[in-house]
Formats: C-alpha cells, structure tokens, sequence
C-alpha cells in the first residue's frame, strides 16, 4: 500500500458522535474488545463503533510483553496506545489484556458481548476465537462479529509505516526494550542489505500456534563480514569498511543491530567506536577479552589466544561505557576464557570485573561441542546474579534448543554465521557446475529464476 492509498483510507474513516468529553452510552451491556496494534483503522473503529451501539465499550488492550510473544513490538508503548484509545467517544475505559488469550479478562469482567471483525475464523487468531466462545458460554455472553473492514489491513499499514518510523532513536533503543519483554531475543547474521531484507522479513507460523516467530535482531560478525569481502576474520577489515556494511544493513532494515567489535582495539579508539556506532543507531557493541593479532575464537587452542589482563580490558568496557551519550547504548563484554583453555572458574572471575566495571551484558562463547562447559558458566554465573544479560552464541553446541538455552538464564542467542556458510556451497556449487556443463542451462532448476530476481527488491 502507497503513502497516498494510506491516508484515503483514513480520509474514509467514519466519524465519531459529535460528542466532547462525555461518552455515548446507549444501554446497560458492557461490551469487551480486545486491540493490540498501534495504529487505529477503519477496521478498529467498526468493531468499536458497533460495541457502542450494543452497551459499554472496555478496550482489552495488549501488552507490549503480549505482542512481543506473537508478533513485532508494537511501535508505540502501552502507555501511548491507551492514551490514544481512552480519548474516542465510544471507549470507556481501556484495560491491559495480558496475553494473547482473552480467558483471564473476560472471566473477571463477564461482559455481554465480545467484538471482533470477521476475519479472525480461519488463520492464527481462529485459536484465540475458538477460546473467547468457550469461556463467553461459561456467563452466557455473546461473539458479535462484524464485516472485516478488507480495504485496511493492520500488518499491511505496519509494514509501510514502520520504516518510516525507523529512527536512530527508536531502533537503538530496541535491543533494550526487547530484553524487558521477551523471554529471549533472537539474532541472526546479516552481513549486507540482501541477508538484512532477509533476517528483517522471513518469519514462520509459530509452532506452538501464537502467531507467527521471526528473528528479533540482528548480528554484524566480524567473521561474516571479512569472509564475504574476502578477507580473514583478524581485524583486518576496518572500522569505515564496517560501518559501510552497518549503514547497508540500517538502509533496508528495521530490526536492533548488535555488532561484533572484535577485540574493541586500543582503549584511546574504542571510545570513538561506541560514538560512531550509537550515533548510526547501532544498539550494542559486544567485544572480546583478547589482545595481540586476533584469531577467530573457533579456531580454538589451535590459534595462539591470547587473553587480555582483565584490569586493561575492564577499562577498555568502562571506557566505552564513558563515552556513549546515550542511555540506550550496550557495551557488552566477551569472554574468551573457554576458547583460550582456561576454564569456567577464570571465566566467572573476570565477567565479575566487567560486570564492576560497567559491562551492560556478558557474552561467553565456547567451540566445544556437547555444551557442558556453557551449562557450567551459565549455572554459576546465574548463581552469582540474575540481572547481567547474558548472550550465547550456540555454533558448536547446537543440538541445544533456544527454548534450552533461554531456560538456563541466557538472554540473546546469536545464530552467528548461519546466512554465509549457506549462501557461499549454493555459490560454489552453481560456478563449478556451469564449468562442467559449458553452459548455464543445467543450473536453471536449482537457481532463482530471473523474473524472481527482479521481483526481489520492489522499487
Ligand atoms: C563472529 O561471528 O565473527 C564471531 C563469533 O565473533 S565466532 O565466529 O564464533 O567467533
Ligand atoms: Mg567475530
């Protein structure tokens, strides 16, 4: 839907009563609607004006922990939906419905009659319908359901509207406001604007039939980064480079950026990083307690691994936290003490001495496969504080589900390198099959078809 499209849909808005601060009640029914977006509709305002005409309307609105379970963040907070709600005629009051399930509130309120447009009988809300004319027949109430208003959609408007919307501000801060509604926040690698367009939008009905999943974040690896650019992963890439990359990422994109800072480099530079990254709108910056010619931590012990002193990297995180201007902004500190050999027990010593030091979050990673070592970490670390975010990257341990992961206190859980190491075999296997065949036809059917190429990107 264009811009213009948009706003004659609003132009056709019914209006309200013409009544001012006094609102329309016809009968002594109360009447129980349930509204989870952001922006109000011709949709919205149907179903609100036929509760109207049937008794009392109370708005049962979703909270941004309830949307967040189901679907993205709502744009604007709780406090501003309602604030929007409470001043149309025909609402009188406006109440938090705390999950997606209508069941907690319409067995305290009882009221006569719920409304909702028609178009919730078939796809993910038809669970949540089948569950309010359950617990509506427990008090005698009834559904009413109106004519699907079909010329506005919500998600449609959502999805114009949201990039708009995408300022510096809002998206830094998101990564934050995730951590406080979401059990966990999931992240993927997008390492350029094709893999961003595909982190921001691919999603799949959700298994457990809440809606749909989709990934909540996304990661800028160093790893990712270098290698499509053909480079090792030794922090040999530079910051402009990186912040291209970022800024392709931001331009197509929506979703908060978590970006791998490598070892962070010398103090006296890193301050200027967390500047330029938060100034761009970036929400965390996550960097590794290393020092000397840095070597992916997956190589493990084969590489040489050298820790940083604890004290120097401390000021390292502390320095960064200094210079960001914002209070969004996260300077999360990774361990490297399992990569490096050296164990829990040196692990759990220095995320203390980040933590002190003023680290908003700990990552720790590990390359060993049955994942006792994170178990290990993640039991004590959690034993020593619950309110650290703590973010895992399950590369080698990844038989263990999110659910798992999340269960054992973790917080973010990056799928570090996932869209790179799929994308570069298709590659290569497309080149080396061309080469056989001398032509290209044999390729047609495993390939994206042109046409499909060109519909990719809408303009
Ligand atoms: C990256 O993705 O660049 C990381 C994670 O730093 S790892 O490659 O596992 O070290
Ligand atoms: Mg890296």
């Amino acid at each position: 839907m264009t811009r213009t499209e948009w706003s004659r849909g609003l132009a056709s808005i019914p209006r309200a009563p013409p009544l001012i601060g006094m609102k329309l009640v016809t009968s002594n029914k109360t009447v129980y609607i349930a509204v989870s977006s952001d922006i109000l509709h011709k949709g919205h305002l149907n179903v609100i004006n036929k509760g109207a005409e049937l008794g009392e309307v109370t708005i049962g609105l979703l909270t941004d922990e309830a949307v967040a379970t189901y679907k993205r963040l709502p744009i604007l907070d709780w406090d501003t939906r309602k604030a929007v709600l409470e001043s149309l005629a025909n609402v009188t009051r406006v109440v938090p419905q705390n999950s997606l399930s209508y069941a907690e509130n319409l067995r305290e309120l009882k009221p006569d009659y719920v409304v909702h447009g028609d178009d919730w009988r078939s796809g993910v809300q038809s669970m949540a319908r089948d569950e309010v004319l359950a617990v509506l027949s427990e008090h005698g109430g009834e559904l009413i359901e109106v004519p699907y208003a079909g010329e506005v959609s919500g998600s449609e408007l959502d999805h114009t509207l949201r990039p708009m919307l995408n300022t510096t501000e809002l998206r830094r801060g998101k990564l934050r406001r995730l951590l406080s509604l979401k059990p966990f926040v999931r992240a993927i690698e997008a390492s350029n604007g094709l893999s961003a367009l595909i982190v921001e939008n691919v999603s799949v009905p959700d298994p457990a039939g809440k809606g749909v999943r989709e990934y909540d974040a996304m990661w800028v690896s160093s790893l990712c980064d270098s290698s499509f650019k053909g480079k090792p992963d030794i922090e040999l890439v530079d910051w402009s480079s990186r912040m291209d990359t970022i800024d392709e990422i931001m331009e197509v994109s929506t979703k908060p950026i978590i970006v791998d800072g490598d070892t962070g480099g010398r103090i006296e530079h890193f301050k200027y990083t967390v500047r330029t990254l938060e100034r761009a709108g970036v929400s965390a910056v996550i960097i590794e307690d290393k020092t000397g010619l840095k070597q992916n931590s997956l190589f493990g012990t084969d590489a040489k691994q050298v820790l940083d002193d604890p004290h120097e990297f401390a000021e390292k995180i502390n320095a960064g936290k200094q210079a960001q201007v914002t209070r969004d902004f996260m300077v999360i500190a990774r361990l490297e003490s399992l990569i490096a050999g050296q164990g829990v027990d040196d692990a759990m010593e220095r995320a203390k001495i980040y933590i002190a030091a003023g680290a908003d979050g700990i990552m720790i990673h590990s390359k060993e496969k049955d994942g006792s070592e994170i178990r290990e970490f993640m039991r004590r670390f959690r034993e020593y504080t619950k309110d650290v975010p703590v973010i895992l990257v399950p590369t080698t341990y990844n038989h263990i589900p999110e659910e798992e992961l999340s269960e054992m206190g973790a917080n973010i859980i990056i799928h570090a390198n996932h869209l790179l190491r799929s994308a570069y075999p298709a590659m290569l296997h497309t080149a080396e099959k061309i080469l056989e065949s001398g032509r290209s036809k044999e390729v047609d059917d495993e390939i994206m078809s042109i046409k499909d190429v060109l519909r990719l990107i809408p303009e």
